[in-house]
């Protein structure tokens, strides 16, 4: 059980292996599911939520029974920003325990080789040291406004610990920053900060309106990560480690909301001004990700900001209806 993969298992080996991409639809999902099919894999296992409801323990089952497949990739998950963490907490705990706890152990059990577990940087403490590294997790309280859904990715991680501990299982952990990118949810209030701005600025630029609406303070720094960096990130973990540690995922380079705001203006084209609407909480001050294990490693992000907004905008302009 080292702290990387010692021996001598390669996930390339055999590009015909089955895959099962949980939340296949979704920005990570569907990111993860670009590079495999770039890299040549054939046996994608995906199912919509219609298809199979990963919150239906029995159904779970039936799937892996049936499937048996030889990889999972856990990206399915019920996620949102700052308001719809704050706002839907049942949700953002309940439906998050179930998937995970019923795809990990039902991996387990109809002998998957390998798991990664795809959580946040929102596990660890609001006010941990910065840049968090891994070793902060569980050592002061979190943030309130995403509490419930950090508690429930927690949980994954040790549950991901735990089968490794007792059975043996190959279950990985990655936590990835903030992350953006094509596939996003861009709902007005439910979304992450990035893909609310794009859509409140494109939407103001095309009805003319003279200012947009932000939320907090501007104070608060984040670090973005290109979702298709993550999924690079995602191989290359299946491929190179087997520890028992989660690994952060981050670009290392952070902004304030109000530096990305403006950037965001920039690449929409929006000419108006920006009003700050401080009754909106700003979350946690900072959150900048010390991923230099997983760079230790040998895996470096390659997106700068600026372009995967660019990459970003034209997509919604692509695909997103007007
Ligand atoms: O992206 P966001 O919702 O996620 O908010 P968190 C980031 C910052 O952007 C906060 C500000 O300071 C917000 O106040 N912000 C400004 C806005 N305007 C907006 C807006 O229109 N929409 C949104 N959403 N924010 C999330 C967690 O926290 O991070 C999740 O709630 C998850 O659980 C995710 O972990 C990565 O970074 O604050």
């Amino acid at each position: 059980m080292g702290d990387s993969n010692s021996g001598s298992f390669s996930f390339f080996a055999d590009k015909s292996a089955k895959i099962f991409v949980a939340g296949h639809r979704g920005l990570v999902g569907s990111a993860i599911v670009r590079k495999l099919l770039s890299l040549g894999f054939t046996n994608l296992v995906l199912r919509t939520h219609a298809e199979l409801d990963l919150t239906r323990q029995s159904d779970v089952e039936a799937f892996f029974a049936t499937e048996k497949p030889s990889y999972v990739i856990l990206a399915a998950a019920k996620v949102g920003g700052i308001h719809a963490n704050n706002t839907y907490p049942a949700e953002f705990i309940s439906i998050n325990l179930q998937i995970q706890t019923n795809v990990i152990d039902s991996a387990f059990r109809y002998g998957v080789k390998k798991l990664l577990f795809l959580g946040s940087s929102c596990i660890y403490p609001k006010f941990a040291p910065q840049p968090i590294p891994e070793s902060a997790l569980l050592t002061a309280p979190l943030e309130p406004t995403n509490e419930w859904y950090a508690i429930a990715k927690i949980a994954g991680i040790k549950m991901c610990q735990a089968y490794r501990i007792q059975y043996n299982f190959d279950a990985i952990s990655g936590m990835p920053t903030n992350l953006y990118g094509p596939n996003d949810n861009f709902h007005p209030e439910n979304s992450h900060v990035l893909p609310a701005l794009m859509r409140r600025f494109h939407e103001a630029k095309v009805n003319g309106a003279k200012e947009v609406v932000v939320w907090g303070t501007g104070s608060p720094l984040r670090e973005f990560l290109h979702v298709d960096d993550l999924a690079d990130a995602v191989v290359f973990m299946m491929d190179k480690y087997e520890g028992l540690e989660h690994l952060n995922v981050g670009s290392g380079k952070e902004v304030t909301i109000k530096e990305l705001a403006e950037l965001v203006k920039e690449v929409v084209g929006f000419e108006g001004r920006l009003v700050w609407d401080s009754s909106k909480p700003d979350g946690t001050p900072r959150k900048l990700m010390d991923s230099s294990k997983l760079a230790g490693l040998g895996w470096q992000p390659k997106i700068q900001l600026k372009d995967g907004l660019v990459d970003t905008y034209k997509w919604y302009l692509e695909n997103v209806k007007q």
